[in-house]
């Protein structure tokens, strides 16, 4: 496939995927190069269907959380804050031709929901990857917003994630690939989420910390509840494990950030999550809040990033 650095001008390449300072978004894959067309099938977009890069070259934020309404929701936010809402623009599901995941844009903002667990959003991210490497996107900050349980912290409080872990509280993600296991990193980009907890200081009363995130397969007896249609152990082992997790840095479990951290890093893209907490795990396993107070809390990462992405535009107006 066409690329847009010129293979003459090797001076102006510090490595393969910089140019002229700007860091593409890049895949690792060499038989892409040999297809005619990549079909993104569950965005129903494609490479000879869509023109990407008129469609979506100056996208330099993607947001991406679980639910679809969620992200409609940042999408008409982001429409609001950044003033296109005045201009009369329509927010469009530009994957309205399937029904997997949505997605809108505003101006250089992407909102995309992910579902929920490792495969879901990983499959999301091959193709939103692909997607940005076809419409030669650069210097691209991607966010997960989402939900999670808290560890030892007050519900309602915001983790911005400096590693995500496993359920083994390793900062690895490992991926079967035909029948081998490889294991990857999950760094995330730490600068980001110390700018990201700077910019939630200046929201009066927004209640944010850095912790560790503990990513798991599964909400029931994969995050230690007692509350599942299964349950092997006793009270005392759950709250024995809940213990040793935070002992070990984590301060929130969710879903999908191992694989999130793992594939963003791998392919060029400015990775953080943030994530609230809409419990405490150490007091229940159920999430009983009122339906608004749940409804604010969720609004929080939304607020946080709004905030932040309006800083980086250089609109700076706490809201
Ligand atoms: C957080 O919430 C969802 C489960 O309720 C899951 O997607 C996650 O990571
Ligand atoms: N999402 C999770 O994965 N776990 C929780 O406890 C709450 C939300």
């Amino acid at each position: 496939m066409a690329s847009i650095l010129p293979a003459s001008n090797k001076s102006m390449r510090s490595d393969r995927n910089t140019y002229i300072g700007k860091k593409f978004v890049h895949v690792k894959n060499p038989h892409l190069d040999s297809m005619e067309e990549d079909i993104l099938y569950h965005f129903d977009l494609g490479t000879k269907t869509h023109n990407l890069p008129a469609m979506f070259g100056d996208v330099k934020f993607v947001c991406v959380g679980g639910s679809p309404n969620r992200m409609k929701a940042f999408a008409l936010l982001m429409q609001k804050e950044l003033g296109y809402e005045e201009c009369g623009e329509e927010l469009e599901d530009i994957c309205a031709g399937t029904d997997r995941y949505c997605m809108y844009k505003t101006g250089p903002v992407l909102s995309i929901s992910h579902g929920m667990g490792v495969p879901s959003i990983s499959i999301m991210l091959h193709e939103l990857i692909k997607l940005l490497y076809h419409a030669r996107c650069c210097d691209v900050t991607i966010i997960r917003i989402g939900t999670s349980g808290g560890v030892g912290i007050e519900p309602g409080s915001v983790v911005i994630t400096d590693t995500a872990v496993d359920a083994f509280f390793k900062p690895r993600f490992e991926q079967v690939i035909l029948d081998n296991i490889v294991t990857r990193s999950t760094e995330l980009d730490k600068d980001l989420a110390e700018k990201l907890f700077k910019c939630s200081k200046e929201i009066p009363n927004f209640p944010a910390l850095i912790g560790h995130t503990m990513c798991t397969d599964d909400f029931y007896e994969g995050q230690g509840r007692l509350d599942g249609a299964l349950c092997s152990f006793s009270r005392e082992k759950k709250l024995d494990y809940l213990k040793r997790a935070y002992k070990a840095g984590v301060r929130n479990i969710e879903m999908e950030s191992t694989v999130f951290a793992a594939m963003c890093r791998l392919c060029g893209l400015k990775a953080a999550v943030v994530c609230v907490t809409l419990l405490n795990r150490f007091e229940s396993d159920q999430i009983n809040l009122p339906h608004e107070v749940l409804v604010e809390y969720q609004q929080r990462p939304q607020l946080l990033i709004s905030n932040f992405i309006k800083q980086q535009l250089g609109l700076h107006r706490i809201s």
